[in-house]
């Protein structure tokens, strides 16, 4: 399926980073994509079979986390979904899945156990700027999903969707206060913990790999400002296994992305001095569902400044 052309050519050091084929490649160089695709199904299709023989072990080992992008996910049946994918109206992603919000809808696709494409796009080409793309999501940024007739774009309002159709009791469904809950937290991720976290990553994690010098102020801003975020986040968690309660919802799973890159730079210490948080981030990096997504998550600059 050729939903989107890639043209063939030398990738910048830029690109190499938030394209999806190449960080791909770099993840599993044993299993090379068909230079003839420029999409990848991720939850199934022929590729599947030449792509990734590791596909068929197990979700949770390393090597099957590798297979994003290649094979078809060994979602556990426990997460498959109750109605399968329509033949022909196979879900796309575009975008690149080393972004933290690309990775949030396909985290949200594999929890649901959906069949999708990931369908590869560059940055560095301008891929996101595109008529095509700009048709797509106005202000030309990825993940955008196609699911049938619907065009969505913004990565939370897309895992919700994809719960809401497919897993609705993530979103606390059939209860209003569940719900509220859900949402709450869903709303604490977007509006407190991202931006904290998500400094800190840009410059201890991207900065590195883009070349560039670490803005350590911005760092120490972070910092200071997810150690006050956290300390809310302990309470919840010492009364709560979860954060809207004692259910895993959207609102967990929506700081997967994030929290992956944060914990990798040398201020994970920040989330490991609160034990609440730290096992419900230890269950959480745990999920199938969530190994399997961060196989598409380069970790190279991080700690770099460390060593
Ligand atoms: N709020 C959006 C943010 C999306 C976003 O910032 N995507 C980045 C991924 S690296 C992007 O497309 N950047 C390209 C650009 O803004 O030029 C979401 O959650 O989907």
């Amino acid at each position: 399926m050729y939903a989107y052309a890639v043209t063939p050519r030398a990738l910048t050091k830029y690109e190499s980073i938030y394209s999806t084929p190449l960080s791909r490649t770099f993840f599993d160089r044993s299993s090379p994509r068909s230079p003839n695709s420029s999409s990848s199904s991720i939850n199934g299709n022929s590729n599947r079979q030449a792509g990734c023989k590791a596909g068929s072990k197990s979700s949770s080992s390393p090597s099957a986390s590798r297979c994003v992008g290649y094979c078809r996910a060994s979602t556990p049946s426990s997460v498959r979904p109750s109605r399968e994918q329509a033949p022909g109206m196979a879900v796309k992603v575009y975008g690149w899945a080393v972004s933290p919000y690309v990775s949030r809808a396909l985290l949200a696709l594999e929890e649901a156990g959906v069949d999708y494409e990931l369908v590869p796009m560059s940055r560095g080409a301008g891929d996101h700027r595109t008529p095509d793309h700009l048709a797509r999501n106005p202000f030309g940024q990825v993940p955008v999903l196609e699911d049938g007739d619907l065009t969505l774009f913004e990565s939370r309002a897309i895992a919700r969707h994809v719960f809401r159709k497919h897993r609705s009791e993530l979103l606390g469904s059939g209860s209003l206060e569940r719900a509220a809950a859900v949402d709450v937290w869903q709303e604490a991720e977007a509006q407190q913990l991202h931006p904290a976290a998500g400094a800190v990553v840009v410059e201890c994690v991207f900065a590195p790999l883009l070349g560039r010098a670490r803005d350590q102020a911005a760092v120490d801003a972070g910092v200071e400002k997810l150690r006050k975020v956290l300390e809310v986040y302990e309470a919840r968690l010492a009364t709560h296994r979860y954060l809207a309660g004692d259910f895993l919802s959207a609102a967990d799973l929506s700081h997967f992305p994030i929290l992956h890159y944060f914990m990798a730079t040398e201020y994970a210490g920040v989330v490991e001095e609160h034990p609440h948080v730290k096992a419900w981030w230890e269950g959480l990096a745990t999920r199938p569902a969530a190994r399997k997504v961060a196989g598409f998550m380069p970790l190279g600059g991080a700690k770099k400044q460390q060593e």
